[in-house]
């Protein structure tokens, strides 16, 4: 049992750096078949959900999060009628991907079944748009479905993961991506949650180049802010299955965002100097 006025934190000795959140109580641990799943009631943050002890999300920021490795890649597509996400058990990039009209199919494939049944006892909004008759829950491997999927049958997959470590290292290299690769549409997007352009450089150059090899055209940063990730700066990247021309978002976002809108669109794709420099 956690006390009041104790702090969760996720420290990485590797980065020498750790984030904190000062806890009211600890709701809920369990060991499910993958990994440890924890939801904890923060004093500031609402509520926080961990896996293997990282945040995965708070209440209070995980809209910047959701938004961002969704409607970028979607309106650069222009017109993503079948959407997959591997990973997001929480459902929030779900709720995202149906807010767009476009889409006729959504499926959500992620190995452990645990963490969606924990985000509908704990963070419901996240899973408020699970009904939604476009929408299909699957609690498989992502990698298994990949290879077995039929070619051009997908427009935009978008790899929701934890870090590169555990259930989620296999989402993170050559081989699968070229299974993504097969899986796309010619004018098929592939996005994925891509650490922090500040302290994980190395992970995203060689993520970048793994995408390339498995055929992809030059992947983009999209950055944006996360408090409760390590440094607080986070990305997607964003990889055309083959070299297009992206979409612009429309001028008026067709749905309620509490960050996403075309300027912040634009102004996410910008590389700092220090990126652009390589
Ligand atoms: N996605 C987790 C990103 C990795 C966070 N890493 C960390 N805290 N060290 C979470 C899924 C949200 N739908």
């Amino acid at each position: 049992m956690v006390r009041d006025g104790q702090w969760y934190t996720e420290a990485s000795d590797e980065l020498g750096l750790g984030f904190s959140l000062k806890i009211r109580d600890k709701l809920h641990e369990e060991r499910s078949n993958f990994q440890t799943i924890a939801v904890y009631e923060t004093e500031t943050f609402g509520r926080l959900l961990t896996i293997d002890g990282l945040v995965m999300l708070t209440d209070r920021d995980n809209f910047i999060y959701h938004e961002m490795m969704t409607h970028p890649a979607l309106f650069s597509h222009g017109r993503a009628r079948r959407v997959v996400i591997i990973g997001g058990g929480d459902c929030g990039t779900l709720r995202e991907v149906l807010k767009h009209a476009t889409v006729e199919s959504a499926m959500q494939i992620d190995i452990d079944e645990r963490v969606t049944r924990v985000a509908e006892q704990y963070f419901p909004r996240l899973t408020e748009s699970n009904a939604d008759p476009r929408a299909e829950l699957a609690f498989i491997d992502g990698v298994a479905w990949m290879r077995d999927a039929p070619a051009n049958s997908v427009d935009v997959i978008i790899i929701d993961s934890t870090d590169p470590i555990g259930p989620a290292e296999g989402l993170f290299n050559a081989a699968f991506y070229e299974q993504c690769h097969h899986v796309l549409a010619d004018d098929g997007l592939l996005v994925q949650q891509s650490e922090s352009p500040l302290v994980h450089t190395t992970l995203i150059d060689d993520m970048h180049a793994a995408m390339q090899g498995a055929g992809f055209a030059a992947p983009q940063l999209v950055g944006f802010p996360q408090p409760s990730y390590p440094s607080g700066w986070w990305s997607a990247s964003l990889a055309p299955a083959r070299a297009r021309a992206l979409a612009e978002p429309p001028a008026a976002i067709p749905f309620h965002c509490d960050y996403y809108t075309a300027d912040i669109h634009r102004a996410a794709f910008a590389r700092p100097a220090f990126l652009a420099r390589g």
